[in-house]
Parts: C-alpha cells; sequence; structure tokens
C-alpha cells in the first residue's frame, strides 16, 4: 500500500482489489495490509472507503445515523442506479421505517419462539447424522452436512412448498455476490437469476405459505396490522434470501474448524454444552458474511482522514474478527475463548436478526455429531468455493471414526 496524500488530509490509498480472485480465495493477507495501513483506507480501483480494524468497523456499525444503509449495502449506490431487485425493507432501510419489519421479525425469529422448534431440529439432526453414518464414514461434509442439514429444516420452517426449492442456493448465492462489484461471479451468476427471483418472489405470496411457519407469522403481523400487505412478501423474502446460503457456509466453518483442531473436538464430546461457544467462535474465525456497504449521510472524520458525505464505506467483518488489536491469537480456534463482541452477525440496528435460528441449526447438528463421532479429520484439502460477500467451502472430504 502507498500513501498519497490529497489535500487535506492524508489518506492510505490501495489499488488492490478485494473482489479478485486471489484475495476472494485467500483473504487473510490483504486484510493484514487493510488493517495496518490505517483506520480508512480509499481503495483506489472502486473510489469507495474501507475499514479492516475492530474497533471502527464496530463504532461505523453502531452510528447508523452516519453512516446509514439504505443507498444499498453493497457497492451500488441506490440513489444513482436502480437496484436490481426492489430493496430489502430490513437490510436496505433505515429507521424509521426500519422499525416495524424489524421488530416483527425479530419476534418471530426470537429464542422463545423458536423453544417450540428445538426438539424437532434436534431429531432432524440426529437423523441426518445417522443417515450419513449409514453410508460409511468418510462424505464430503458440504453436501452431506452443510448443504443437507439447513435444507432439510429451513424451508419447512418458513412453509414454503417442495418444489422449487432447489432454486434457494443459487438465489442467495447470486444475491450476495451482487453486494459486490460487477466482475466475474456476478457475471457468471447472471443469466439464470431472473427464474431463480421469480421462483422466490413467488413463494413469499400467502397462498404458497403453509400455516404454522416463520412465513405464515409474518403474514399474521400484516393481518393485524403491524405491517402492510405489501410489506409482508417482502419480509418473507428477507428470509429466503439471507436464511439459507449464510447456515450451509456457517456450518462449513464449524465443521472445518474442529476438522482442522482435533484437541477442541475432544473437548466438545467432554463437555457438549461447549456447541454454542463453538458456533460463535467458527462465525468469529470464518465471518461466513465477510462485508457490508454503507453511505456516510454526512462528512465524517474517522482515524484523521475526512470522508465526504454521500461516500460508500466498506467494513470487513471477518477482518474485525481477526483483528489481533482485539482478540488474542485471533486464528485459533479455541473454545475457552468467550467470542462474544465479535462482528461476525454484525452489530447494533442491524445485527443479524436470524441468528438464534443459525445457532439453533448448527448446534442441532454438532450435538448430533459429538453423541456418535469421536474424531474428525479432512482426507484432502476442502475447496473454496468464491462469493463477492461469502466465505465458503465447495467440498470438504472428510473422514470420522465412529465413538
Ligand atoms: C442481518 C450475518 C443467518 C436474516 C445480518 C447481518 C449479518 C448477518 C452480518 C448484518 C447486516 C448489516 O449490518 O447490514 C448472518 C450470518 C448468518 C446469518 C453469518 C449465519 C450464521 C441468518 C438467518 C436469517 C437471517 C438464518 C433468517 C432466518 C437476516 C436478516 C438481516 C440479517 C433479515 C437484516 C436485519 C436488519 O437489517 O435489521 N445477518 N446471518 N440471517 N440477517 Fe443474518
Ligand atoms: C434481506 C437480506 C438479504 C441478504 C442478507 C441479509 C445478511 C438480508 O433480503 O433482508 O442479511
Amino acid at each position: 500500500m502507498t500513501i498519497i496524500s490529497p489535500a487535506p488530509t492524508l489518506i492510505p490509498t490501495t489499488d488492490e482489489d478485494p473482489f479478485s480472485e486471489a484475495v476472494l480465495a485467500d483473504p487473510l493477507p490483504f486484510q493484514h495490509r487493510l488493517r495496518e495501513a490505517g483506520e480508512v483506507v480509499l481503495l483506489e480501483r472502486y473510489g469507495v472507503y474501507a475499514m479492516g480494524r475492530y474497533d471502527t468497523v464496530r463504532s461505523a456499525l453502531l452510528d447508523w445515523q452516519g453512516f446509514e444503509s439504505s443507498a444499498g449495502v453493497g457497492i451500488t449506490d441506490f440513489r444513482a442506479e436502480t437496484p436490481w431487485r426492489p430493496p430489502s425493507l430490513l437490510l436496505e432501510a433505515d429507521p424509521p421505517h426500519h422499525n416495524a419489519p424489524r421488530s416483527v421479525l425479530a419476534k418471530i425469529l426470537g429464542p422463545r419462539e423458536l423453544r417450540t422448534m428445538a426438539p424437532r431440529w434436534q431429531a432432524d439432526a440426529e437423523t441426518l447424522v445417522d443417515e450419513v453414518l449409514s453410508r460409511g464414514t468418510e462424505f464430503d461434509a458440504v453436501a452431506s452436512f452443510a448443504e443437507a442439514f439447513p435444507l432439510r429444516v429451513f424451508p419447512d420452517a418458513v412453509g414454503i412448498p417442495e418444489a422449487g426449492r432447489e432454486h434457494l442456493l443459487p438465489y442467495g448465492d447470486h444475491l450476495f455476490n451482487t453486494f459486490g462489484p460487477e466482475n466475474f461471479l456476478v457475471e457468471h451468476g447472471a443469466p439464470r437469476i431472473a427464474e431463480h427471483s421469480a421462483w422466490v418472489n413467488e413463494q413469499c405470496a400467502r397462498d404458497h405459505i403453509s400455516p404454522g411457519g416463520f412465513g405464515d407469522a409474518i403474514w399474521a403481523a400484516a393481518d393485524r396490522g403491524d405491517l402492510t400487505v405489501e410489506q409482508a412478501p417482502l419480509v418473507v423474502r428477507s428470509l429466503l434470501s439471507a436464511g439459507v446460503d449464510t447456515t450451509v457456509h456457517a456450518i462449513g466453518a464449524v465443521l472445518h474448524a474442529f476438522a482442522t483442531h482435533p484437541d477442541q473436538w475432544a473437548r466438545l464430546r467432554e463437555e457438549p454444552a461447549l456447541a454454542r461457544v463453538a458456533f460463535d467462535e467458527a462465525i468469529r474465525l470464518e465471518a461466513p458474511v465477510q462485508t457490508f456497504f454503507r453511505t456516510t449521510t454526512r462528512e465524517i472524520e474517522l482515524g484523521g482522514v475526512r470522508i465526504p458525505e454521500r461516500r460508500k464505506i466498506l467494513m470487513f467483518l471477518g477482518s474485525a474478527n481477526a483483528d489481533p488489536r482485539h482478540w488474542n491469537d485471533p486464528q485459533r480456534f479455541d473454545l475457552s475463548r468467550d467470542p462474544s463482541g465479535h462482528v461476525g452477525f454484525g452489530m447494533g440496528i442491524h445485527q443479524c436478526v436470524g441468528q438464534h435460528v443459525a445457532r439453533l441449526e448448527a448446534v442441532s447438528l454438532v450435538t448430533a455429531l459429538a453423541r456418535r463421532v469421536e474424531s474428525i479429520e479432512l482426507t484432502a484439502e476442502p475447496v473454496r468455493h468464491l462469493n463477492n460477500t461469502l466465505r465458503a467451502w465447495k467440498t470438504m472430504p472428510m473422514r470420522v471414526r465412529l465413538a
């Protein structure tokens, strides 16, 4: 990184592309350079700002007045360009519009409501583990567990029909790519997005949603007047957008962490209640959602740098979670650590409203595995799946020894 000094402030500047194949495949060296370069760094190539240190990212996440979301949380400025889909009423909204959809979803996806789901998901996890292990002790952990488990429980919990569920993962994958620039990944997904999108949008309508699930509860909120009938389908869309790929890659992250830290698997086996902390520690370490943008609502001074009004700024959640200024030995997956305060779910008013769902899924699966599996190892190098926003695995060849 070079330092150039456009008067009046000195701003560290880089021509590196965080959305290049090389950086996406191995983001840690770039993130280290970003944190070292300064509190705020100008990404010359895109004309946007970036932050990678824990304290800076955390402060920006908490300052929703200064760093807004309604201009989009991707690189596209919704005030200058029409977004490719109608904006999310949660992710891409600011108060006061954000308030009603947020409180409706927070209640529906809250820990109390999920208590009824927990025994069913635990049983589903045990069934899946039995099914996979009955076929053998070597498998691809991505296909067999990371994808299979969320797809088994989440669409049913929302209450959408069976037919067409194969659209969910590619829809989410493309959506998360579109938060970044129009690079090779967006080009690759573009040809099929219309059909994935059409299917997803259709499932949000009331007549596609079965009774008793999250989707039904959203429509019930519209009946009570907590949401308008125009808002309800878009709030369902948020679940289908944010709720599948994220948990797939989160479970991939936990399984990878255990496979590469066998001592921590042994600890979990001794103390299964550590499954919760293991999940958050894996989210800290891998940050399945790596980045989101904000837009400055006014001139903001940060670390001696003046960011003008209406500029995009990229927050590196994964980098903040690995900042040695805040975390001790950040690359170690350590169940003794208290990972709370990590920004893998964001922080502040947009902090992941689905995190209890994600946690319950992962804890159910890890708990079921811990009952039957004594040790886990990789049998070959796992292969990354590249995405402009997500940190993901395509394949993870794994062998387990049964308990
Ligand atoms: C928000 C990550 C699972 C629904 C967020 C944000 C992050 C995130 C970082 C903050 C966005 C921002 O500040 O702009 C994750 C990760 C997950 C996960 C890592 C898995 C481990 C889920 C699930 C659902 C969900 C399962 C749905 C059931 C949402 C929604 C928002 C959100 C609707 C927007 C909330 C708002 O703007 O108020 N998530 N998420 N997420 N998440 Fe998640
Ligand atoms: C939404 C949405 C979409 C993607 C991600 C997300 C991580 C939310 O449509 O509300 O949060």
